[in-house]
């Protein structure tokens, strides 16, 4: 971690991050969110690590004692809830100029004191004081011991698939974002990684679909962009009986609506580019993990593979997480009227809404999430229809992406899931008539308005 030589040696089994470990190289990094019902308890490193000694790595306790300070008001933000949590996580004033909002520290490498001796940070791949910051945030706001930040949504994907190998056996949600069907399905599968898709929905089709070399459960809920639910925790207890670890995509629900550690899952992974941004201004993603030796092997991929976030982007997303609770109010206000409108539309033939009493899993998602958050769809019946819409709308933008302060739509058929084998996306209701909306967080009549007086085009 010190040298290029402790570097060398751990070899092809990294026990720390190289440069800096989170949980050691500031107090507060790991303070978190606890989940709900267990003792508070301070993952601070007080003991002397040996690895951090090694090399002459003088830099770290005077660090440490510097401070001392920032810990004590993170003891007690430990206590505290969620927006006090994503306000202040990892976000301890600077301690060069007190700045409030953590600088973008926009280098590629930092002096060193002496050989072996240095402040903690060796090189931008391996740590970033700003990305460094934003790992501990998001970390936090999972209740999470570890995180990454990754240079993308898929690129945190594909890191936590590192943790699988040739000849390993993962299951995965049949619906997922086109783009990580397609990453499994097109590249990792070259790789003699054999994915299996399954409705996993129903934990009986993740449980038949076991087999001995079963190490992954890939799930996505409420899925992109049918909304299929997964009992994460019926879910975990089976894979965890094979020995299997559990993933969750917990893009569309950020951690403000949906925890999934708290129900077993053992590795969360986001496109940070969504809700945790919220201004559609930066590509990113993120693995949050409580696992040791996991967290260890997604650190050292992150460093031998760099896809990592840049010190701006890190600061944008920062920026996001701070409102990330207001905005995530607005946002599941202004999705439930939405859909409700959308549910009693004579244009719309059907609906996919977590939130509605007519959805499959409505009573595991009241259970499972705090809220239904503002993703909707809805099919018009016909592609001439859905082109209607999503050309008519005026307030609303059609493009890409979600989870933005601005209301998205797009045509999940043709956009988002194109690399998804038309067979799949008919099975799934991925139909030509299908419309994605992401709600944003304007003036809820106006987002109605706007919606409606597209759909009256309809026919036309
Ligand atoms: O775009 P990127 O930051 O790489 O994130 C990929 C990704 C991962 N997981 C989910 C659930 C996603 O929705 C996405 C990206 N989705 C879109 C771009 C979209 O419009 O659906």
């Amino acid at each position: 971690m010190c040298s290029a030589s402790s570097n060398a040696k751990r070899g092809s089994s990294p026990t720390v991050r190289e440069g800096v470990r989170s949980d050691v190289f500031a107090p507060s990094l790991t303070v978190g969110l606890l989940p709900r019902g267990q003792t508070p308890q301070f993952y601070v490193t007080t003991e002397p690590r040996p690895e951090l000694t090694l090399n002459s790595c003088a830099g770290y306790y005077p660090i440490l004692a510097l401070k001392s300070r920032a810990l004590g008001f993170l003891n007690i933000l430990s206590f505290m809830g969620f927006a006090t949590t994503a306000i202040h996580a990892g976000q301890e004033p600077d301690s060069a100029a007190g700045a409030v909002s953590i600088p973008i520290y926009q280098t590629s490498t930092y002096a060193q004191d002496g050989l072996g001796r240095h402040k903690g940070f060796e090189y931008a791949r391996t740590s970033n004081p700003t990305r460094l910051a934003l790992e501990r945030n998001l970390a936090a706001l999972e209740g999470a011991k570890f995180g990454y930040a990754f240079a993308s949504g898929m690129a945190a994907i594909d890191a936590t698939l590192r943790l699988v190998k040739a000849g390993d056996h993962v299951i995965v949600s049949d619906n997922t974002y086109g783009g990580t069907n397609r990453l499994f399905k097109r590249v990792l599968a070259n790789y003699g990684i054999e994915f299996e898709f399954v409705d996993t929905s129903d934990v009986t089709n993740v449980e038949s679909a076991i087999k001995d070399n079963t190490r992954m459960v890939f799930v996505e809920t409420p899925t992109n962009p049918v909304m299929i639910v997964t009992d994460l925790k019926a879910v975990s207890d089976v894979a965890h009986a094979a020995g299997a670890r559990v993933v969750c995509d917990n893009t569309f629900m950020s951690p403000y609506l949906q925890r999934p550690l708290e129900f077993g899952v053992d590795i969360v992974v986001h496109s940070t580019t969504k809700f945790l941004n919220g201004h559609s201004d930066g590509i990113g993603g993120a693995v949050v993990l409580n696992n040791e030796d996991d967290a260890n092997w997604i650190a050292f991929i992150q460093n031998s593979a760099g896809a990592i976030l840049s010190p701006f982007d890190s600061w944008l997303v920062m920026r996001g997480t701070k409102t990330l609770a207001l905005r995530m109010e607005q946002h599941d206000k202004s999705g439930r009227a939405v859909a409700a409108f959308l549910e009693d539309h004579p244009k719309v033939q059907k609906i996919y809404y977590p939130g509605s009493k007519s959805h499959k899993q409505h009573d595991l998602a009241k259970r499972q999430q705090k809220g239904f958050g503002s993703m909707v769809s809805f099919d018009v019946g016909t592609l001439a229809a859905a082109r209607t819409v999503l050309e008519s709308v005026k307030l609303c933008t059609l493009a890409e992406s979600l989870g933005g302060v601005e209301t998205l739509v797009c045509h999940p058929a043709t956009m988002t899931h194109a690399s998804v084998a038309p067979e799949v996306r008919e099975r799934l209701g991925i139909t030509d008539g299908l419309v994605r909306i992401s709600v944003g967080i304007e003036d809820t009549d106006d987002i109605i308005a706007d919606v409606d007086q597209a759909l009256s085009k309809i026919g036309k």
